[in-house]
């Protein structure tokens, strides 16, 4: 039987000389990283046979993506970002940390700084006509103490399923707040009901999808960034109840415990109440957060992101 070439002492040679490991200068980690990278893709190379032509086709597939700015949307649908949420579950289930709101992913549509207020807020500029949302909960302590002080970073899509910042067409920092807990705990808003959220039909990350047989539908649903001095940062996210694609999102977010109801109500004394015409929805999401291990929990882990980079 013939040895396969990236199993020769030759070949680890050449690898470890293009990764930069038999040079001094560089950063040792990138170092060791890039080497494992280089080891996997000639494996993959060689034993999937992959042709010249294959090859190429994969590398103007890179510079596809990042011309239309979808390396997150890809690593989202390829389930590598939901991978890394396994990963410090199982983390935390090793450290014995359970309990709380569980954590789902970020996803690649954050964009950092938006307004911030005391308790309550309006996330919507008006401009979208879609039904009034009207969403409210507590934040708690794992022992049930509400958290005052603690702040609610949310994020939603309109009704196209777009966000701002990435859709032009949208108002700077719509559907984008953030919100202070009363001291008991409490934080609401006004917004509109988002739709789901479909890749762009023409961009490569549905195209790998549709090569692959799968769809790139997400259901409705609204990210959080939890956060209070003391405790550990938890980004999550709600996804609403009777979708569609609640239980099929293509970039597998929704867990049991984060399916929020949404209640629609068309009784025109409880609209005239609630100060809206026509009907309007309601959800209430409690979230409970962790006490901080170390200082570096309390927050994000910096990352490059529009508006911080
Ligand atoms: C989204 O709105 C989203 O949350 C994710 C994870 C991927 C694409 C669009
Ligand atoms: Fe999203």
């Amino acid at each position: 039987m013939t040895v396969k070439l990236s199993h020769t002492e030759a070949a680890r040679q050449f690898l470890d000389e293009a990764s930069g490991l038999t040079h001094h200068a560089g950063n040792p980690r990138l170092k060791v990283v890039v080497n494992a990278i280089l080891q996997h893709t000639v494996q993959i190379i060689e034993i999937h046979q992959i042709s010249p032509e294959e090859f190429w086709t994969a590398v103007n597939y890179l510079n596809e993506l990042g011309a239309r700015g979808e390396a997150g949307l890809l690593a989202a649908g390829l389930g590598l970002e939901h991978y890394l949420d396994l990963l410090l579950d199982a983390k935390d289930q090793q450290a014995g940390i359970h309990g709380g709101t569980p954590r789902t992913i970020e996803g690649p549509l954050y964009v950092a700084g938006a307004p911030l207020s005391e308790h309550e807020a309006r996330l919507d500029d008006g401009q979208d006509a879609g039904t009034v949302l009207f969403m409210q909960g507590r934040v708690f302590d794992l022992a049930g103490q509400p958290l005052a002080g603690a702040v609610v970073d949310v994020w939603h899509a309109n009704t196209q399923g777009n966000y701002s910042y990435f859709d032009p067409n949208q108002s700077a920092f719509n559907l984008r707040r953030r919100i202070v807990t009363d001291d008991q705990g409490n934080y609401r808003f006004r917004s509109i009901v988002p739709s789901g959220y479909g890749c762009p039909p023409d961009g490569p990350t549905q195209k790998l999808l549709d090569g692959i047989g799968r769809h790139g539908q997400r259901p409705a649903h609204i990210h959080f960034f939890l956060s209070a001095p003391g405790y550990r940062h938890l980004t999550t996210q709600i996804n609403l109840a009777g979708d569609q694609y609640l239980h099929d999102d293509f970039a597998y977010a929704t867990r049991d415990e984060l399916i929020a109801d949404i209640r629609f109500n068309d009784d025109p004394a409880a609209c005239k109440e609630k100060g809206v015409e026509g009907r309007f929805a309601e959800i209430t999401f409690d979230f409970t957060l962790h006490p901080s291990r170390d200082a570096g929990d309390e927050s994000r882990r910096q990352r490059v992101r529009a508006l911080e980079s």
